[in-house]
């Protein structure tokens, strides 16, 4: 008789939290992309206030996209080049390329032979006085900082930390052994991706490992840290709502 095959994995899915290593997702169409296979990976029906994509996108696939009125978006090259046009300006971006697109704006994206994207959408919470813009640039171009000044722990802000911009999306770099200093806890939720190593998060109430390729939903007031381990530095790409009040 035939034995009958384990299925293991490290998938998480938690009120407040979920892990979904690569081996987990399962794709499907997107209405306005072609040639695009996607992966809803944070989204309402999580619990998440924001969506949350990985793009697949073959060769000349892409989208000639309007977001709807107070919708704004965010893409980030994983792999592969993207051609992108924000308001007049055409780019072309390989790994760490990215795009912020205001709400309502028309942009277009079209890969350059398969690539990869993330894509973040979010419902834009207005500020008077505090007009967002639409940008794009390159992570390398980035300036980091060290993180609460310690060695070892840089964090670049994509989106600039202006109160016309209601989410950051940041990348965080951490040396093999570094770690947050504290395990923290806050209203903004966070949809992370591990662009390289990996090492042990700390997700509500334990330690669990994570690697290269995972997304990470954490909700409002999840505890959370991370411990960098492995033998290449640790990157993540995090989204995170930010500036604004809470309405009663
Ligand atoms: O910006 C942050 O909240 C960051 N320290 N959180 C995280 O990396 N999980
Ligand atoms: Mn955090």
């Amino acid at each position: 008789m035939a034995e009958m095959k384990m299925v293991g994995s490290r998938l998480v899915v938690e009120r407040n939290f979920a892990v979904f290593p690569p081996d987990s997702w399962v794709a499907s169409n997107l209405p306005g992309w072609r040639a695009t296979e996607a992966i809803i990976l944070a989204s309402p029906a999580l619990g998440a206030d924001f969506t949350q994509y990985v793009l697949q996108i073959a060769s000349g696939g892409g989208s000639q996209h309007k977001l709807p009125p107070g919708i704004q978006g965010f893409l980030y090259v994983l792999d592969g080049e993207i051609a992108i046009t924000v308001e007049g300006g055409a780019r072309t971006f390989q790994g760490g390329g990215y795009a912020y697109f205001k709400p309502g704006s028309t942009f277009s994206v079209e890969a350059r032979g398969a690539a990869r994207a993330t894509f973040i959408k979010k419902k834009y919470e207005p500020l008077e006085g505090h007009p967002p813009r639409s940008l794009s640039g390159q992570e390398q171009d980035v300036k980091g900082e060290n993180f609460l000044g310690i060695e070892g722990l840089v964090l670049q802000h994509l989106v600039p930390d202006e109160l016309g911009f209601d989410m950051a999306v940041n990348i965080f770099t951490f040396q093999t052994g570094k770690a947050l200093p504290m395990i923290e806890s806050h209203i903004m939720e966070h949809g992370l991706i591990f662009l390289q190593g990996g090492g042990m998060y700390y997700l509500g109430n334990r330690w669990m490992e994570v690697r290269q390729g995972d997304f990470i939903w954490m909700g409002p007031y999840c505890p959370q840290s991370f411990y960098a381990a492995g033998e290449e530095p640790s990157r993540y790409l995090y989204y995170k709502n930010v500036n604004r009040d809470v309405s009663l």
